[in-house]
């Protein structure tokens, strides 16, 4: 076994990477770019080498530079994670010229499966079965028509060296077909600089269903059963699973085979994935083969057990297949879901910025979360947004999309936009949930699963309303406690009066619109738009609320000017708006603070001489039926107070003398 690995990779798959290694003896070497010098994969490795700037062609690209790492660092082998060098024929000739093993298939088994069409044909070889159709060298356009002709229409037309969908045409009917030819053949020859095509049987609703096979040196191969990969967004897996739905132990076995005859096909070594394209009724043919650990290895790990990077380095230092295909179980139902940083109501823009909170659920023998990132890391733009893959694993299928909807819940992310809402709203629909998963769901139903934003409900407005004002008693309490009069009543913020209860409004902005609750004090406690209202406790970072005869949890995070309330599954974001603080527009941060409007001064809650923050309330007064609150302008302290509670004020009339602090 080795002893030093260089993980030619970043973000989750490399922290992953190191995660095996680090549990095995093995020590660890990183590569960085610039951008990610403080990455989480860079704290993590036992050493790291720097091999260029931020953009991927400079540096994660740069297999002259990753070799000499690995040299420099001693390191035996280098696994190439997924993306970035892990298929690149040059990189594999190139480690293994320098004498540095390459995890991965042979040099030939890269190259054989780099060209679509040249697999199809290996594959036909090997009797592993192919989508109706023809992916032959003739060219010729009225060939090609008789091909299509002989099959039911609709047919597929796509470029052969294509592939993520890339120059795919579908043709209704013969009439169509030739113009249909002539353009996939111009958009190839652009896109690929090959216009050669191949002509397919079009399969309706199709299902994406891979097996993950193993191979070792000694030309073992096993099938580590199969993978539902049908949740798309262009081309994109936003879900995967294992087992997939509706597939029986004789449909498994079938197409384990198949995967297992076409690894064997090209002579595979190391983790390999035989992509099928799955019909309605259950007809599954070739797509392709993936010569490298894809990213949704891990529901293939939850429901074997097994730790595919171990199994990989132990083939790759030489050692046999670790279990026979018989000794292999499968337990249980694992799902996967891939957190993006991006906007799906902004047409899934990528979002960046700074994870000001990132709070992952508790992980178990059930909840597995891989990530490249932690809370406070900066999200660049120089790579895929990928913030983390949540996997789950249960007994059934049913139980583990509950627990994947809790999961996805308790996972609280604020300072970059994400897509949880949208993940927790595609594992809740009905053709998720019963199983009827097919590559055009997320595309079909689009308005389901990407609403308008809806406004937030009454009680993440009640449960921030409170969080406020327990924030506020917090913060006057410090500062009354800290004052000359430690125990001024002006510290207590019941709201208690003599003259009965008081009322103030919270007010709030949502996007464009504005919210707010109003806060009444009674002898009681708090009521909230007319309910009693009370933090009832905490725990495990959310705090419970009561409202009325509502009980709810909510995890609410201030970032900035701005409340993040998350709440059921659900994230809010509510800007916390004094109309008066604003109506007094920016008031100049020395000399008074005057009346905005003609009012009646109800309370003055800050102590004279108090050193007060910047935003604490200083005076309270009753206008337009409604009361409003004078906030400092900025950290200092009150001089003086130029008015007295029950005093009507005028309009424009001084009513605090207050200093900035320097
Ligand atoms: C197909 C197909 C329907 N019929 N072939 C998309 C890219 C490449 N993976 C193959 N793809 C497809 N080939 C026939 N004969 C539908 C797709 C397809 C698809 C396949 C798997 C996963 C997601 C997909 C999304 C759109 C189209």
């Amino acid at each position: 076994m080795f002893t030093k690995v260089l993980i030619a990779n970043r973000g989750e798959i490399a922290c992953r990477v190191i995660k095996t290694c680090r549990r095995l003896g093995i020590r660890t070497v990183a590569v960085y770019s610039e951008a990610d010098a403080g990455a989480r994969h860079v704290r993590l490795a036992d050493e790291a080498y720097c091999v260029g700037p931020a953009a991927s062609r400079d540096s994660y690209l740069r297999a002259d530079r990753i070799v000499v790492a690995a040299l420099h660092s001693g390191a035996q082998a280098v696994h190439p994670g997924y993306g970035f060098l892990s298929e690149n024929e040059g990189f594999a000739k190139a480690c293994a010229e320098a004498g540095i093993v390459f995890i991965g298939p042979p040099v030939e088994a890269i190259r054989a499966m780099g060209s679509k069409s040249a697999a199809k044909t290996l594959m036909q070889a090997a009797r592993v079965p192919l989508v109706p159709g023809y992916h032959g060298d003739e060219q010729n356009p009225e060939f090609l028509q008789q091909q299509a002709d002989g099959m039911a229409y609709p047919v597929l037309i796509k470029a052969s060296a294509g592939g993520g969908g890339k120059g795919m045409r579908i043709v209704e009917s013969s009439a169509d077909f030739p113009a249909a030819l002539a353009s996939c053949q111009r958009e190839a020859a652009a896109s690929f600089n090959d216009e050669r095509v191949l002509i397919e049987k079009y399969l309706v609703r199709p299902r994406h269903i891979e097996i993950q096979v193993f191979g070792d040196t000694q030309g073992n191969i096993v099938s580590l059963f199969e993978r539902d990969c049908s949740a798309q967004r262009r081309h994109q897996k936003v879900v995967e699973e294992a087992p997939a739905p509706g597939i029986d132990a004789a449909r498994r076995a079938e197409m384990g085979r198949a995967a297992c005859d076409a690894a064997r096909a090209v002579g595979y070594v190391g983790a390999g994935t035989v992509e099928f394209i799955a019909d309605q009724g259950g007809s599954f043919y070739f797509m392709e083969m993936n010569t490298r650990l894809q990213v949704e290895h891990p529901v293939t790990e939850m429901i074997t057990g097994l730790d595919l990077v171990e199994w990989q380095l132990r083939i790759a230092s030489g050692e046999a297949l670790p279990l026979t295909q018989q000794q292999i179980p499968l337990r249980g139902h694992a799902i996967e879901v891939r957190l993006y940083a991006e906007e799906p109501a902004k047409g899934f823009l990528p979002s960046i910025g700074r994870l000001a909170h990132f709070r992952k659920p508790a992980e178990s023998a059930n909840i597995r979360v891989d990530t490249g990132v932690d809370e406070g890391d900066s999200v660049s733009p120089h790579y895929d947004p990928m913030l983390a893959k949540l996997i789950v694993w249960d007994e059934t299928r049913e139980r583990a999309t509950d627990r994947m909807l809790t999961a996805l819940a308790d996972f609280e992310i604020a300072g970059v936009g994400n897509n949880i809402a949208f993940l927790s709203r595609l594992i809740d629909h009905a053709e998720f949930r019963e199983g009827r998963v097919d590559t055009g769901l997320i595309e079909r139903e689009r308005a389901v699963l990407i609403p308008a934003p809806a406004s937030a409900p009454a009680e993440a407005l009640a449960a921030a309303s409170l969080w406020t004002l327990q924030s506020e008693a917090r913060a006057i309490r410090i500062t009354t406690a800290a004052s000359a009069d430690p125990h001024s009543p002006w510290g207590e913020v019941d709201g208690w009066r003599i003259n009965g209860s008081q009322t103030r409004r919270l007010e709030y902005r949502e996007g464009e619109t504005r919210r707010s609750v109003e806060v009444r004090y009674e002898r009681s406690g708090v009521q909230l738009n007319g309910s009693a209202a009370a933090v009832s406790g905490s725990g495990d970072g959310q705090q419970q609320y009561t409202v009325g005869t509502q009980r709810l949890s909510a995890s609410i995070v201030r970032l900035g000017e701005q409340l993040h309330v998350f709440s059921g599954g659900l994230h809010h974001v509510l800007q916390p708006f004094d109309p008066l603080a604003h109506a007094a527009g920016d008031q100049e941060a020395h000399g008074g603070l005057s009346a905005p409007m003609p009012g009646k001064i109800v309370d003055l809650p800050a102590a004279v001489g108090a050193e007060v923050d910047k935003g604490a309330a200083l005076v309270v007064m009753e206008a337009m039926k409604m009361e409003h609150t004078l906030v400092a302008p900025a950290k200092g302290r009150v001089i003086a107070y130029l008015c007295s509670v029950g005093e009507q004020v005028k309009d424009g009339a001084e009513l605090v003398e207050f200093e900035a602090a320097e």
